[in-house]
């Protein structure tokens, strides 16, 4: 295949592959657990929470015993079109079975689980073991046995992988809930970690019986209200550095619009399309400052590692992190963004 002008080719085919041995393995821990608990990172996402259930689901078909667990006790509305969910127990609202193992999906490292491990850090000191799948780059590997990719667009994809390695049927829910997490994360695969392979496997899951209509209306298309009031008082107060197009959003702002802050998360990927911008920014005022999330739009700003710096994380293209403080500290962390994105990038690359 010929590529035309100074457009590159398609990613490299995605390599990554489970070890029998290793799969084998986290079965057996699992196998021997009277009950495993599945919980998810906070500001749970389609990802997240859909590679739980699908999980837990597959298990049930071994003979295990696992609940999916929102973390910080918040299902955002934009998930409830999930099947399932009403084996999903919230923190904070249901009460949480005994559990000798722990499986942890989507999570780059145990911090990421919210109240759940603040509330609980005994839980995840390393006494209790653990099952560790993910696909974040910057997974710290804090599991027992760890199935870590990241090649890998989606924790969904490896899940995928992971119930074939054990021969568990895909039944039709298992495989819409894997094509839910692959779309969320992958924005309906048209993200830059989406590869030949994570299109072979939601194929696969189409042929499993799983629909995409629902997952795109439920994840892209319908949205309440509340979350437009929101856009437009964030919209309003956009500012653009020339690199980094940002915006801030205040307990007011939630509070005026009755909405909840998973009603942001669209919004930093249209903010990214401004012309002339490597780096996207949604600044959600908190208690201790802010809590950040960081898109890049040129491949080669990358923005975990940028949020590396102030001791967030995630993938190159998608990443969060905290800025403790005020005004000061936030534009402080502002100019820094610009001055490592301007580094990272070839504008000569551009095109
Ligand atoms: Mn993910």
């Amino acid at each position: 295949m010929g590529t035309a002008g100074n457009v590159p080719g398609p990613p490299p085919r995605s390599k990554w592959a489970i070890d029998q041995a290793t799969a084998d393995g986290a079965l057996a821990l699992l196998r021997r657990a009277d009950r495993v608990l599945v919980p998810t990172h906070q500001n749970v996402d389609a990802d997240a929470l859909a590679s739980a259930i699908a999980l837990c689901v597959a298990l049930e078909q071994v003979g295990v015993e696992a609940h999916p667990v929102i973390s910080d006790g918040n299902l955002p509305h934009s998930l409830t079109f999930l099947p399932f969910l009403d084996r999903v127990l919230t923190y904070g609202v249901d009460a949480l079975p005994e559990f000798d193992v722990l499986c942890l999906v989507d999570s780059s490292d145990r911090r990421r689980l919210g109240s759940l491990q603040t509330d609980h850090p005994g839980w995840f000191d390393g006494s209790i073991p653990m099952v560790n799948i993910d696909h974040h780059v910057t997974n710290d590997r804090f599991g027992d046995i760890n199935i870590v990719f990241s090649e890998a667009a989606s924790t969904a994809e490896i899940i995928a992988e992971l119930i074939r390695a054990w021969g568990v049927p895909l039944s039709e829910p298992i495989a819409q809930c894997l094509l839910a997490g692959i779309y969320g994360d992958t924005l309906g695969l048209r993200t830059s970690a989406t590869t030949s392979r994570t299109m072979r496997t939601a194929a696969d899951l189409v042929d499993a019986g799983a629909n995409p209509e629902p997952i795109v209306d439920g994840l892209f298309r319908v949205k309440p209200r509340s979350s437009v009031c929101l856009w437009e008082h964030a919209l309003r107060e956009v500012e653009w550095t020339g690199v980094v197009i940002w915006t801030a959003l205040t307990d007011q702002m939630f509070k005026a619009c009755g909405a909840v802050p998973s009603e942001a998360e669209g919004l930093v990927n249209f903010l990214l399309g401004t012309e002339g911008s490597l780096v996207a920014a949604i600044l959600f005022a908190n208690d201790t400052g802010w809590r950040v999330s960081l898109r890049s739009l040129p491949p080669d700003v990358d923005v975990a590692a940028i949020a590396a710096e102030f001791g967030g994380g995630g993938h190159p293209r998608a990443a969060g992190c905290s800025i403790v403080g005020g005004a000061e500290e936030k534009d402080r962390f502002l100019a820094r963004v610009a001055e490592l994105a301007t580094a990272m990038h070839d504008p000569t690359a551009d095109r």
